[in-house]
């Protein structure tokens, strides 16, 4: 199945590539469907002279649509994912960002409620505390994006969004360069988060999500309006029982299933006894791996988790991505 799926993608991305360099296919095309989205942008109320100036310097970037065809850090397995995000050196140098930026972080974490040691963890994980922020014009790509026929529906409101908050001086058009898919900042947020949560911490009337104060603020203030929980746990690496229904396994980060009491699943957890659980907590047991890996075993590795992995599922559909977020986050814990 995997690697049936892996040599599609591959000729996939060999005819996608064929395709672009054909003379004249990008070029003809994507200025057609820039004018229409143009169109579609000033009709639905943004200036017309932001629209026009903005969207002149759309380019279509084949490299966005490679990169969105083959992501290979879908076929790493868990412990290596999180190994590579959460090594010493890591640990390292974001305490030496907290050290250096520790009364805008504690100011942060105080007034939205929300761990520094997460916002650490979110911030090296995403961009390697800001040393990797991207330097594509994510115009470029959300408009190849919205070009493009897979996801183009999802990709035009984010570039009509983004638009919106250039038209309203909330963003900065001149520092609009990010990752290939669009995201922005030290905690690479795309335009429809920016809108719903990104603020002017420091007050000057932009939101800049380079500094951080803005962005310490802003992702404090998405994980707490997405109801994260300070002081609640995250998940625990469990050892399951053969007996364990495949109902309660799993494997998918897009719709956690059979939720129980941790009271409930305990009898299928070898472990237990060595966990230090709340019995009442809402949980689910999670098996990375399996989809993803081929040949990988069922029942290892395997998680428990909790309400507040899913807010991090919220942030980032990924299950090994909500894994290493929080280990990092534990690691910080023993540090600070
Ligand atoms: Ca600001």
């Amino acid at each position: 199945m995997i690697i049936n799926k892996m040599i599609k993608l591959i000729l996939n991305s060999i005819l996608i590539s064929a395709l672009m360099f054909s003379k004249g296919f990008a070029s003809e095309d994507f200025l057609r469907w820039v004018k229409n989205f143009e169109t579609k942008a000033i009709e639905s109320g943004i200036s017309e002279k932001v629209v026009k100036e903005i969207m002149s310097k759309a380019k279509f970037l084949p490299k966005v649509i490679e990169y969105d065809r083959y992501q290979p850090e879908f076929y790493e397995d868990t412990f290596t994912y999180i190994k590579k995000r959460t090594s010493n050196r890591k640990i390292k140098e974001g305490i030496k960002l907290y050290k250096k930026e520790k009364s805008v972080i504690e100011v942060v974490e105080k007034d939205f409620n929300v761990e520094k040691e997460l916002l650490l963890a979110l911030m090296g994980i995403e961009t390697n505390y800001g040393k990797y922020l991207g330097k594509m014009d994510i115009i470029s790509s959300l408009a190849t994006l919205s070009f493009d026929e897979r996801r183009s529906e999802f990709f035009t409101e984010e570039l009509l969004i983004l638009l919106r908050l250039v038209d309203k001086k909330i963003i900065d058009r001149n520092i609009l360069y990010g990752s290939w898919a669009g995201a922005f900042g030290n905690f690479q947020f795309m335009p429809r988060t920016i809108r719903n949560y990104a603020i002017d911490y420091n007050k000057n009337k932009t939101i800049e999500l380079k500094n951080i104060e803005d962005s310490f603020a802003s992702a404090a203030n998405y994980l707490k309006s997405i109801g994260w929980k300070k002081n609640q746990p995250c998940f625990f690496r469990v050892e399951l029982k053969n007996n364990i229904p495949k109902k309660f396994l799993n494997s998918s980060a897009r719709n956690i299933k059979n939720k129980k009491k941790v009271n409930f699943l305990k009898k299928y957890i070898k472990n237990y006894d060595n966990l230090d659980i709340k019995e009442n907590l809402v949980a689910a047991i999670i098996i990375p791996d399996k989809d993803i890996i081929p040949g990988a075993e069922t029942l290892s590795p395997a998680y428990i988790i909790f309400e507040n992995y899913e807010k991090i599922l919220n942030w980032n559909r990924s299950l090994r991505f909500a894994l290493a977020v929080c280990t990092l986050k534990e690691n910080f814990e023993n540090e600070i």
